[in-house]
């Protein structure tokens, strides 16, 4: 860990710049409020659903940050706040009524769900073109062909972004992604690979089965790093000048904090943070982009009842 410091200069120390996403994603929640009070003009109120099955407190806590969101940039939003023992039917039930309802634009069920409800069933009862967090299997197939009229997953449409806006050049580059979920790591990856601006890189995927991920992320001038567990990428990991992007957001117990835990990443931030050229934070690196590209889907689905 030691040597990976100091066979740094002093201008690559300089040069490390930390992707503010708290700053990039008021930016653009500017522009959506300015589009959102445009379509109210044509007569149609942007307006999503958002269910919320139980009282998971990350999941409570991320609703309510969308919901403020929303009113913070001229969109309507519905909550549907469900008791834990919902059954699978019920919801069910719910997202049809939600689907029939012209004034709902995007539906969103909070994930995770409780164990005895099948998330796959629950994402296939959206209409596709209500599915502004881009889950349904219709999105991510338009995703895989790099078609620009689906939704794309917020999450990995954050990333993309907050790569485009901090002036991050993808192509030809390498970019490992660590982590294959459906919600952030295949989809990423993907987006990273299509043959457009602001991707066209060389990508390698990294999972829990792969022996040495290390090999791979020492390679990275990106990395993506979702894997959900703290400091799963450490120094040893990033070759110097890359630029690290840290999807994690875990709650660990803290007790100088009044809510009894600390937010922290899947990157041992302060000891990468010298070695990459750029670095997101958390809090207020990726998760504020996640809640601004749910916004901008909402508007996008709004827009289509406009043409
Ligand atoms: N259906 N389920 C559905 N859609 C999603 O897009 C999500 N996700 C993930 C969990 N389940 C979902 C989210 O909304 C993760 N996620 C999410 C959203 C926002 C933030 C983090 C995760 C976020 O705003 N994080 C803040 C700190 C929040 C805090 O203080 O607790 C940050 O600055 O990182």
């Amino acid at each position: 860990m030691q040597r990976a410091v100091t066979i740094l200069t002093i201008s690559q120390i300089r040069s490390m710049k930390i992707i503010d996403g708290k700053k990039i994603a008021a930016q653009i929640r500017v522009e959506i409020a300015r589009e959102a009070a445009d379509l109210v003009r044509l007569g149609i109120t942007p307006g999503i659903a958002v269910i919320l099955v139980g009282d998971n407190p990350a999941s409570v806590s991320y609703v309510t940050a969308k919901e403020r969101a929303c009113s913070e940039t001229g969109i309507r939003s519905f909550m549907s706040r469900m008791p834990v023992e919902t059954t699978q039917d019920e919801l069910i039930n719910e997202i049809k009524r939600l689907n029939a309802d012209d004034s709902v634009h995007g539906i969103l069920v909070q994930l995770p769900l409780p164990k005895h409800i099948d998330e796959s069933a629950i994402i296939r009862a959206i209409a596709p073109e209500k599915d502004v967090d881009g889950f349904h299997p219709i999105n991510l197939g338009k995703l895989l062909l790099g078609e620009d009229d689906g939704f794309t997953s917020c999450t990995p449409a954050g990333i993309m972004e907050l790569l485009v806006r901090s002036g991050v050049d993808t192509s030809g580059k390498h970019a490992v992604v660590l982590g294959r979920s459906n919600i952030v790591g295949k989809p990423v990856a993907n987006l990273l690979l299509q043959k457009k601006d602001g991707a066209n890189a060389t990508v390698t995927i990294c999972h829990t089965g792969t022996p040495d991920a290390t090999h791979f992320t020492r390679q990275a001038d990106i990395l993506i790093v979702a894997a959900g567990r703290p400091n799963t990428v450490t120094a040893d990991m990033i070759k110097p000048g890359a630029v690290v992007i840290d999807v994690g957001v875990n709650r660990v117990p803290d007790t100088s904090k009044k809510s009894g835990f600390r937010l922290v990443g899947d990157v041992d931030f302060d000891a990468i943070a010298p070695i990459a050229s750029f670095v997101t934070p958390v809090p207020g690196g990726v998760g504020p982009m996640t809640i601004t590209m749910l916004l901008a889907n909402t508007i996008k689905a709004a827009r289509r009842c406009a043409t």
